[in-house]
């Protein structure tokens, strides 16, 4: 039976244009499969099928105008099903759910009733300050205990949960608690003991830091500007050891690997640990932060300079967290949409105390316990100094850290003390040693560290005399012992342990520790100590002396490494651990398959012309994008990233068709969801949809562009932003992302200072490429028209996908709308716009007086009307030049320069700009809608006059063609400044340019742009 097929309902699409029909008579068609492209003045989506059959007759041929109920075509059914889509997927569970909650409710009032009731009969009231009846408290505290012991935390836990709620409703103000008091999470009788060789371990602990420290003092006494951290590493040895011997799994055939975020400037420890397992050798640890010789050591961790060991860059701080939340959620992603197995693999993240104090440090920490994000383990090693001093002298950072990351919903496991405390905390019957540890601000304890026994016996123990009398037994030298819970092996275990077994959100260690730790007078504990690099004979032999390593006095003073021999026990031990969890750490590599570039004609629709109709290459670059979906090989790793801002790009038909990536999917019925471009949510959705944060969006697009090396599957991440709040908004994630060696598209949408009218200063762009100039690795384009996008877009995705180069692409996109000429026929087209400048048209009527102009962007199309008025009213010739990138011109012409400056004997060779400019004929005149410095980094490259026009200054609210006469770059002031150079050039005379001038009402004394 023949049957119809409409239009659905479109949204705000209406009397919109068909611009492809993708099936035809005969097709068998399913649910879901595109049928048509349709295309309004900002967006193009298609239109799925909502049913199941052959096609008969198609109602609809390019360029006819629909709206919804508009027939597309007949078809006869294959069976006689309601079509799928009729019943929303949801409703059935959205009714089960009302249901349940009006149950629910009913309940609820019943309860309501119940406490209305008791509230007359009793009133607890919260009374701050002391206890006014210790007999009752007693008794309440046993009855915890005797909970405690009987049916475990959990019941007693349940009961404290059930106390609280009902205070709350019977109308008590319990006094909101962020914090668990200044002991450690985990007690004695919980923790988790390690299988380990404590002997052995803290031996090759010991080596590690010497060495690690060794390197250091190395390098400075070689030459004492290199700098390097000691003190650093010092406070973290165990935090990182435990790991390392116990938790941190490798990548290799049978496992994807745990990633590890080392603190940046800890990178000595990890160089020290390498060269006892042998994967560094004495010379290599020699030139740590001597790197311009090949084999030397950075610095801190930088993958683009040691490519094959560190995988993530952390030293700039805030980014480590930032990117690690991101990476444990991308990690999920690929989980649900089923490119990875979930391995029950982890990302750790080793953070700084003082580096937690960075925005983007915790400005992510609630979209990790949002998505639940189990596989993700933060480790804050709080050693309460930061460079200058004390992280917190006032107050206790860890405490601080703790409410702040409980109140987002972390499991939150705090190690302050160490094993040599439990005693002491077991006896604490009176609750004043955990009151002097509640009490005592992070200053205090900083200075007693930096003392001795004595003085943490009168200033600590002596505060009250309970906690005296808990210590008359110990010796000076027994407190001095009482250990941080950082360093102190079985507590990080135990800590590790349990942040690995917890399930359904994410994990923070709190780990107290010691700056400068076994340092001594040279730097523990002190101020100064994050700059130590220097140390002096006795504070060598202090160190060694502390840690028990086995040098001579003199090999002490030589600063000598310490390697044990290979069959020693302590290097068997170290390897057959990290044998055990799968090879060493850290580790770089990529297995990934490449991916096949799509078939040149993949874009030959956009080579054609548009015609009449006018569209932006915003919104070119999203028909371009709704083609490659069609590629089964490409599309399955497209992963869209898009700030929130999906419909000001054009971008919402992307929703319904990919779907939003949401790890619980979508648990409500949208709005919408009867519409094309509904807001659809899905487990395996492939949108990342980040809400209004750039940050985070960047973070997830180096996420999925190092998939290739993280998770050895190559994705394609495309951002797409408004192209201010990109560089300049987040411009260190992007040099961290060249670090990194991302490889994906970056898109600057709303591009140009002139382009995106009405916005105004804080929205207007004429930066953006400039930035993008100073990271080597990152390729960008201004492109013009959609044949230029399409050329520029498929070779990056030849280039970095396919022939795996690590570099990235910032191509910037307007929202200006106009018709788009065909591809030129010349074969030197696309390689011009590849190189990034080909010649575009030519006017040659009068062969008398001629110029060059160079126009990118929305700009060009300016240059071309200016030329146009010039060979009309002033009968001047010119050759136009399309520029897609001033930077990749650039950067051909330094590197040209270069070779034939230090080449001065060899035959000379030739600029790309020099060749295409050479032998014209005029002067230059070049304009973009970005600073002039966008246009005048080519002027090097030329011999011949050079004049740049472009929008220097800050924007402002307007129309375009006011914004573009404000900042001088309109056709009329490019005919006027034209002249003016050619009369400067005495190619005419001055009285042309004075007319335009006059003609065209531009005051000459208007101040500069940059000055208003
Ligand atoms: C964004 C940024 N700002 C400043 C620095 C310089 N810097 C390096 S380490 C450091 C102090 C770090 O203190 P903390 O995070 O507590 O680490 P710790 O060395 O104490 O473990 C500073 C300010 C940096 N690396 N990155
Ligand atoms: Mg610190």
């Amino acid at each position: 039976m023949s049957e119809k097929l409409l239009v659905p309902d479109i949204g705000e699409f209406e009397d919109v244009e068909v611009i492809e029909i993708l099936v035809k008579v005969g097709d068998q068609i399913k649910n879901n499969d595109p049928l048509i492209t349709i295309e309004s003045d900002k967006s193009s989506v298609e239109i799925p099928s909502t049913v199941s059959g052959k096609i008969e007759k198609i109602e609809l041929k390019v360029g006819d105008k629909v709206s919804k109920g508009d027939l597309i075509l007949n078809y006869s059914s294959s069976s006689n099903s309601l079509p799928e889509s009729s019943l929303p997927k949801d409703t059935e569970n959205i009714i089960k759910q009302a249901e349940e909650a009006i149950a629910n409710k009913k309940d609820e009032e019943i309860n309501t009733k119940e406490t209305t009731l008791e509230k007359k009969q009793s009133k607890i009231e919260v009374i701050n300050g002391a206890d006014i009846d210790p007999l009752e408290t007693n008794d309440w505290l046993e009855s915890l205990s005797a909970v405690i012991s009987k049916d475990g935390n959990q019941r007693a836990h349940f009961l404290i949960k059930e106390l609280i709620n009902k205070a709350y409703r019977e109308g008590a103000n319990i006094p909101y608690t962020q914090n668990t008091p200044y002991i450690n999470t985990i007690p004695p009788e919980a923790e988790v003991k390690s299988s380990g060789d404590q002997n052995i371990e803290r031996r090759i602990r010991s080596l590690i830091r010497w060495n690690s420290a060794a390197m250091v003092v190395r390098a400075n006494k070689k030459f004492p500007e290199l700098g390097g951290h000691i003190g650093t590493f010092a406070s973290a040895a165990t935090l990182y050891d435990v790991g390392m011997n116990h938790f941190w799994r490798a990548k290799n055939n049978r496992f994807g690997g745990d990633l590890i975020y080392f603190q940046g400037h800890s990178a000595p420890g990890m160089y020290a640990r390498a060269f006892l397992e042998g994967r560094l050798n004495e010379k290599q640890l020699d030139s740590f932060r001597q790197e311009v010789k090949p084999g030397g050591l950075s610095s801190y961790p930088h993958p683009w300079l040691m490519p094959k060991f560190w995988q993530f860059p952390t030293v700039s701080m805030g980014l480590g967290p930032m990117l690690a939340i991101y990476q444990a959620r991308y990690m999920k992603y690929l989980i649900n949409r089923g490119f990875i197995k979930d391995e029950g693999r982890k990302v750790w993240a080793f953070l700084g105390d003082g580096e937690m104090d960075e925005p983007e440090s915790m400005g992510a920490i609630g979209l990790a316990a949002r998505e639940n994000l189990d596989n993700l383990i933060f480790v804050i090693n709080c050693n309460l100094q930061r460079l200058d001093g004390p992280v917190r002298g006032n107050g206790k950072i860890i405490q601080e850290l703790e409410g702040s990351f409980r109140g987002s919903g972390w499991n939150v496991i705090k190690v302050i003390w160490g094993s040599y405390w439990d005693s002491l905390i077991a006896n604490d019957r009176t609750g004043h040693l955990v009151k002097i540890m509640n009490e005592t601000v992070d200053g205090e304890y900083q200075a007693m560290k930096a003392r001795d026994g004595a003085y943490v016996r009168e200033k600590f123990f002596g505060k009250y005399p309970e906690t005296s009398e808990l210590v008359s037994s110990l010796s000076d030298k027994d407190i001095w012992r009482l250990n941080r819970g950082g360093h102190d092996p079985h507590k990080v275990y135990a800590a590790y342990d349990k942040a690995m077994k917890n399930k359904g959100s994410p994990t923070v260690i709190i780990a107290k520790t010691i700056k400068g730790y076994g340092m001594g007078k040279s730097g523990e504990s002190v101020n100064t100590t994050h700059q130590t690099k220097k140390l002096d004979v006795d504070d060598l032999m202090y160190y060694r002396d502390r840690f028990d390593v086995p040098l001579t006095d003199e090999q002490v003073r030589n600063i000598e490494y310490f390697k044990p021999e290979e069959k020693s026990p302590e290097i068997k031990y170290l390897k057959e651990r990290r044998l055990k969890l799968g090879g060493f750490l850290p580790e770089r590599s990529t297995f990934a398959k490449p991916i096949k570039a799509p078939s040149k004609n993949i874009f030959d629709f956009m080579k054609e012309s548009t015609g009449e109709k006018e569209m932006s290459t915003t919104m070119a670059l999203v028909r371009m994008l709704t083609s490659l979906m069609r590629d089964k090989n490409i599309s399955p790793r497209l992963v869209p990233i898009i700030p929130d801002e999906a419909r000001t790009f054009g971008m919402e038909g992307f929703f319904q068709k990919i779907g939003i990536y949401a790890h619980e999917g979508q648990k409500y019925e949208p709005e919408d969801s009867a519409q094309l471009t509904s807001y659809r949510e899905e487990k395996s959705g492939q949108v990342l949809e980040e809400g209004i944060n750039e940050a985070g969006a960047m973070s997830s697009w180096i996420a999925a562009a190092t998939a290739y090396t993280n998770h050895d599957i190559e994705m394609i991440p495309i951002y797409t932003f408004y192209s201010m709040f990109g560089f300049q908004r987040i411009g260190d994630l992007a040099w961290a992302a060249g670090d990194s060696q991302a490889r994906g598209f970056l898109i600057g949408a709303t591009a140009g200072r002139t382009t995106l009218a009405g916005e105004g200063l804080q929205h207007q762009d004429g930066h953006s490429h400039l930035i993008a100039s100073t990271i080597p690795n990152c390729v960008s384009y201004d492109p013009t028209f959609h044949y230029e996008l399409a050329t520029i877009f498929r070779e990056g995705l030849r280039r970095m996908h396919e022939k795996k180069e690590n570099i990235f692409y910032y191509i910037t996109t307007m929202n200006e709308n106009y018709s788009h000429p065909e591809m030129p026929k010349d074969k030197n087209t696309e390689e011009g716009i590849l190189k990034g400048m080909y010649k575009i048209k030519e006017f040659n009527k009068y062969k008398k007086t001629k110029i060059q102009l160079l126009g990118s962007g929305t700009i060009l199309r300016e240059m071309i009307s200016a030329a146009e008025i010039l060979q009309k009213d002033y009968q001047i010739d010119s050759d136009i030049w399309s520029v897609t990138s001033f930077n990749e011109l650039r950067k051909d012409g330094m590197e040209v320069e270069r070779y034939n400056l230090l080449n001065p004997d060899k035959e000379k060779k030739i600029s790309y700009v020099e060749k295409c400019l050479s032998k014209t004929e005029g002067p230059i005149m070049a304009a973009s809608d970005y600073m002039r410095m966008n246009s005048d980094q080519i002027r090097p490259y030329t011999n011949k006059s050079f004049y740049s026009l472009g929008a220097d200054g800050f924007g402002r609210s307007d129309t375009r063609k006011n914004l573009r006469k404000f900042f001088e770059v309109d056709k009329e002031h490019l005919v006027a400044y034209g002249l003016s150079i050619l009369a400067k050039e005495q190619l005419i005379a001055s009285k042309y340019a004075k007319d335009a001038i006059n003609k065209y009402n531009i005051d000459s004394n208007k101040p500069m742009p940059t000055k208003l």
